[in-house]
């Protein structure tokens, strides 16, 4: 039940009067229907709804340290700005499972318009996003989904599926096919590690000759999954791969490797940014890993937050999303809108690439 929609009707409705008449709608113009936004019955979205001016739309990371995070939010941050909102980046230190919990109930205090999340843990802010919702604000999950009951719009980087099983297919590829692999996670709650490493065990079927002997998680934190690095190889003296589907675990990971006497025997591939790869994609370290471009993917969700917000959408399946430069997505199936398929970087093609 998305209670939170409904009211939007009414602000919708009004907002069309404020255009006839004064060419234009403003979120003061429709502040006192927002006020009673989670309170209706289920409505259903008014595509051509103009977007609000003024809506306050904040990003709230799984910790604010991590470049990838905070290059996703700037992409947010820069579609908020697109449609005359105010947009902002407020979020923990640690990825740890309930540590967005107190940074959600003060933005409900605060009066934020939407909530764009990368949850850190599925069920740990479900009640608190709920919360959220109840009072009326719209509610995004981006990069790393909450519980689908506390949010409206799962904003994804691509098909889950496919990044996990390509995750083993690169593997494969660079250990020819043989060996133990052992994959660096994140956080052992985080939803996005944890549902690509599902279809990672999935697509091991299809490559008998690869035995994945562990799973270490190096909280998205650079030292230790610089240790986990460490300790994987020396607790697995013959590993042939490591599979890191994390910007932070492979970049620490590589940074290890690259000073070791493994450098260039045991692979290491999974999802990096290209700046922080390229140095160990050039000195052999690396060969090849994969990712989206997370400006594009924050990008992509802050629209979705001011679609929301205003009533463009409701984050039923079939709804259509103006995205800015990114044109106009379809929302899937369980509110989820698709940035769209990874690019896989190796030596040939990552100078093309600045993030
Ligand atoms: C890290 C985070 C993020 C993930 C990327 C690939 O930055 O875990 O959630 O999407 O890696």
């Amino acid at each position: 039940m998305k209670l939170h929609t409904a009211p939007k009707l009414a602000g919708v409705a009004l907002a069309l009067v404020l255009v006839a008449a004064c060419g234009g709608t403003t979120k003061d113009s429709t502040a006192g229907q927002d006020a009673g936004r989670g309170t209706g019955p289920v409505g259903t979205a008014d595509p051509n709804a103009p977007v609000e001016e003024g809506l306050k739309i904040a990003f709230l990371p799984k910790e604010v340290d991590n470049p990838y995070e905070i290059v996703m939010d700037r992409g947010g941050i820069e579609a908020v700005t697109e449609v005359k909102g105010e947009g902002k980046e407020v979020g923990p230190s640690d990825a740890s499972a309930s540590s967005q919990v107190s940074y959600i109930n003060t933005l409900v205090q605060q009066r934020q318009d939407a909530i764009v999340i990368a949850a850190n843990d599925p069920n740990a802010v479900a009640p608190a996003l709920k919360d959220a919702m109840a009072k009326g604000i719209a509610l995004v999950t981006v990069d790393s989904d909450a519980a689908p009951d506390a949010r409206q719009v799962f904003v994804n980087q691509a098909d889950s599926e496919e990044i996990g099983r390509s995750q083993i297919r690169l593997i494969s590829r660079q250990v020819g096919g043989r060996g133990k692999i052992a994959i660096l996670s994140a956080t052992p709650n985080a939803t996005n590690q944890n549902t690509w490493i599902g279809f990672m065990e999935d697509e091991l079927a299809q490559h008998p000759g690869l035995e994945l002997v562990k799973v270490a998680y190096g909280d998205d934190d650079d030292q230790k999954s610089f240790q986990e690095t460490q300790a994987l190889l020396q607790s697995i003296p013959d590993l042939k791969g490591i599979v890191s589907p994390t910007t932070v675990g492979i970049s620490a990971a590589a940074r290890y490797l690259s000073s070791s006497p493994h450098k260039g025997k045991v692979a290491l591939t999974g999802l990096g940014t290209p700046n922080q790869m390229r140095q160990f994609v050039k000195d052999g370290t690396v060969t090849e890993f994969a990712l989206w471009d997370p400006r594009e993917l924050g990008y992509l969700a802050g629209y979705a937050a001011a679609a929301l917000a205003s009533g463009q959408i409701t984050g039923a399946e079939g709804e259509k999303l103006k995205a800015g430069r990114l044109g106009e997505r379809t929302i899937g199936e369980n509110g989820e809108i698709v940035l769209g398929p990874p690019t896989t970087f190796d030596a040939g093609n990552i100078d093309r690439y600045d993030f």
